[in-house]
């Protein structure tokens, strides 16, 4: 049995002995109270009006829909494979930034030398301004793997990264924030076209991470969250020991913020990803991935990467995390 397993086993035992210990996603609140009842003053089991630090900032409170991100995913996977170049990878763009409408959006387009040709790629950036000066970037990457490009859909490796960025940004949508700017940046040409080399793989990130240390954009990023396979059922996101270390403990903080402490850090790895470009040029960075999917990962890079393994639930879970962890970043760096 896995520690997040039993763990939910544990829960549900104190949960039947009356305690609540946000094993599982807490049900939204709601402070409304019935018109008629008007006390003159203040009695002892009215609890007083707490600071609500979300609204402070004016982020989202990290309670998102998973049915709505589980949603973007098949409208995604409905595309078909989405390797760099193909009709579906254009079809893809295209859908992104339709929903991105009346939000600022940069496209960094360029040509991607690969080993088996050139390649046109598109890095796709949502820009949602915030009143403090500096950046927090959320990034995943919305391209599949070429070498599996007959019958691969990556609702996982690919498609969850794309929907959770598209929920952030309806979530961010026409909100003047009070923090940081969020940029949500759909990355391109993660995957190796051959063999996973550091000239082979993420290429997106690498070209931006160049082109941002140029123009001084890198000096100004705060923090820079990479989400990757985050829709798994069985959600296990690993500790990665290459991203940096006081942002890793900033999401576990998160994590046990809104109790979902026991999908995260069950084990550690190193792992590469689009976030060794920006770690590289100085960038704090934290990767997000469950490495796990399937019995010893065995739905990872094949055709069975389907929606039918991805749940509503791990979807919100990732999303929320992500949320509260700008609320950290915002209200502690
Ligand atoms: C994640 C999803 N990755 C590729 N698809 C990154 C990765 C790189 C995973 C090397 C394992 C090895
Ligand atoms: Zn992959």
């Amino acid at each position: 049995m896995k520690f997040h397993q039993h763990a939910s086993a544990v829960c549900t035992l104190l949960l039947l002995a009356g305690m609540t210990l946000g094993c599982s996603r807490p049900a939204a609140t709601t402070s409304a109270a019935p018109a008629e009842v008007k006390p003159a003053v203040a009695t002892a089991d009215v609890p007083a009006a707490q600071p609500d630090p979300q609204a402070a900032a004016n982020l989202p409170k990290p309670d998102v829909n998973g049915n709505q991100v589980m949603q973007y995913v098949k409208d995604v996977v409905a595309f078909g494979p989405r390797p760099p170049g193909s009709p579906a990878h254009t079809k893809l763009e295209d859908y992104i930034l339709a929903k991105l409408k009346g939000v600022e959006v940069e496209q960094d387009k360029f040509t991607a030398q690969t080993p088996v040709g050139s390649f046109p790629m598109n890095n796709i950036i949502a820009k949602f301004p915030g009143k403090r000066d500096g950046i927090i970037v959320i990034a995943g990457h919305y391209d599949t793997l070429y070498s599996q490009r007959k019958n691969f859909v990556g609702a996982n490796d690919g498609g969850s990264s794309t929907a959770v960025l598209l929920e952030l940004a309806e979530q961010l949508r026409g909100r003047q924030l009070d923090g940081y700017s969020i940029w949500l940046l759909w990355t391109d040409g993660e995957e190796a076209f051959v063999k996973w080399t550091d000239t082979d793989s993420v290429y997106g990130s690498r070209q931006l991470a160049q082109k941002w240390q140029q123009d001084g954009t890198a000096k100004k990023i705060k923090a820079f969250i990479l989400v990757d396979m985050i829709g798994d059922a069985d959600l296990d996101i690993l500790k990665d020991t290459k991203s940096t270390p006081w942002l890793t403990d900033l999401v576990y903080k998160a994590a046990s913020n809104l109790g979902y402490q026991s999908h995260f850090y069950g084990w550690e790895t190193a792992m590469d990803d689009d976030h060794i470009p920006f770690a590289k040029i100085g960038v704090p960075v934290v990767d997000l991935i469950d490495f796990t999917y399937g019995y010893n990962n065995v739905f990872w890079h094949t055709p069975q990467d389907t929606v039918d393994k991805l749940s509503p639930d791990s979807l919100a879970i990732t999303t929320d995390v992500v949320l509260e962890t700008i609320r950290l970043v915002d209200t502690t760096r």
